[in-house]
């Protein structure tokens, strides 16, 4: 923490420094050139205006990790030096938008080394990846448009100072990129919702025009190779989070979070399990038992809730109910959740971790290995309480935990020990009789606010 403010603090004195310094040369009107940073980004724009036109209307990716319409973190020549990717509305038109690709050689000039005008209206996103194996990364453009919701991806591949555009052809509604596989290479994934289509009089009969589908490629010889395709569930109605991450080791999957026609929500893992089987998914379509990830909360996605690199998908868990009759989902934004590992070779999920979610108060606590057969809860507006449970009936209260504001903390809760006072709110807590142990040092540790 210490080491992070001083870093900050010396970024800072820089920034101030340098400003303050050329603020000072300008102002004396000795600047002949622009320092340094700015000097190559007025290279790189004065290059791209060659093809772009002087007014640069340039087009923003709208989703994805790189949002610039000027990227320059990528080396797509392998000449460990940054190239640039940059985007463009067509300067007559204003429409399509245009893709151009720049390299710097050696002391020289920035140049385009290629340029093309696409027939979409905006870039849904870009990634920079090996899909060839070659050891330099190729470039993938999502294209779309919203009229007629058209979308479709090219990879962008330099090689012999030539940029080839492999165009897939094929529109998609989700995409994610990894090394799924495990050859160091990456792969491809295509995720399409079921498309569906009216028909007959009324327009009452559906059919489904093409099916809920994933598919894999990569670059061979130059060329997209699809390796392997798999049906989806056709109730997904949208993929609220596509989460690629090592969910066991050495094996990197695809999460998919995602929003089903019954208004739930739930996760199912796409994964390469091998070249003979392919991609597979986790639950199995075929399988009678429900989704053990279904949840009530919209909210809660996939993620790595330990810090151990590998995912945790959230399942809904039930805790007896203290109170006879009463219901513990009263609210679907509280809920308790069991954060599970997919673990791939047997294919099942295991239980790493369990917490209590208090969605309306905006808190989590975390639920000890080995209390869920010895605890009950009840759960209240701005409360909530957990009791010994004997299997039958309540015993002990354990703990109670109120979010409260300063009135009420004096007044009505005046015998709680603060948890966490967060500006106006006060998070806070009174122990049991029960011999359980927990106490606020403890419970500090396992009290998180949700984020
Ligand atoms: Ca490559
Ligand atoms: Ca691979
Ligand atoms: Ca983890």
């Amino acid at each position: 923490m210490k080491r992070k403010s001083l870093l900050f603090l010396l970024t800072f004195l820089i920034a101030f420094l340098f400003s303050g310094c050329s603020a000072m040369f300008l102002d004396a009107g000795n600047l002949m050139s622009p320092p340094g940073a700015t000097g190559t980004r007025q290279e790189i724009q004065n290059a791209l205006k060659t093809v772009a036109g002087d007014e640069l209307n340039l087009c923003y990716p709208e989703s994805g990790a790189y949002r610039s319409a000027i990227i320059t973190v990528s080396d797509f020549t392998g000449s460990r030096k940054n190239d640039v990717v940059a985007f463009y509305y067509n300067p007559e038109t204003g429409e399509n938008v245009n893709v151009a690709f720049l390299t710097q050689t050696d002391g020289e000039k920035w140049k385009v080394v290629f340029q093309k005008e696409k027939a979409f209206s905006l870039v849904d996103r870009v990634s920079f990846s090996d899909f060839d194996g070659d050891g330099v990364d190729e470039i993938l453009i999502g294209w779309g448009s919203p009229i007629g919701q058209k979308s479709d991806i090219c990879i962008y591949d330099y090689s012999d100072g030539k940029m080839a555009e492999i165009d897939l052809e094929l529109p998609y509604n989700e995409l994610a990129v990894g090394d799924f596989t495990g050859d160091s290479s990456s792969e491809l994934l295509l995720i399409s919702l079921a498309k569906t289509e009216s028909g007959g009089e009324n327009g009452e009969t559906l059919s489904v025009v093409s099916p809920a589908q994933a598919s894999m490629y990569d670059l061979f010889g130059g060329k997209i190779r699809c390796l392997s395709q798999i049906e989806l569930d056709p109730s997904v109605i949208r993929y609220s989070l596509v989460t690629v991450a090592e969910v066991c080791s050495g094996k990197t999957a695809c999460a998919l979070d995602c929003a089903t026609v019954n208004s739930r929500t739930l996760t199912q893992i796409l994964y390469f399990k091998n070249a003979q089987e392919g991609l597979s998914l986790f639950p199995a379509l075929s399988e009678e038992l429900p989704n053990e990830t279904e949840r009530s909360a919209a909210y809660l996605f996939s993620k790595d809730v330990n810090g151990d690199g590998f995912l945790e998908i959230p399942t809904q868990y039930y805790l007896p109910s203290a109170y006879e009759g009463y219901n513990n989902e009263i609210s679907p934004l509280d809920i308790v959740v069991s954060w599970k590992r997919f673990d791939a070779e047997n294919e099942q999920l295991l239980l790493v971790s369990r917490e209590i979610i208090k969605g309306r108060d905006g808190y989590s606590v975390s639920l000890p290995i080995g209390w869920e057969d010895k605890v009950c809860i009840y759960v209240g507006d701005n409360m909530l309480t957990l009791y010994e449970w004997d299997g039958v009936e309540h015993g002990e209260m354990i703990y109670q935990i109120v979010c409260a504001d300063r009135t009420e903390l004096e007044t009505l809760y005046n015998k709680y020990e603060i948890l966490y006072n967060d500006g106006g709110k006060y998070y806070a807590v009174l122990f049991g009789k029960s011999s359980f142990g927990m106490d606020l040092p403890t419970l500090k540790e396992y009290f998180s606010l949700i984020s």
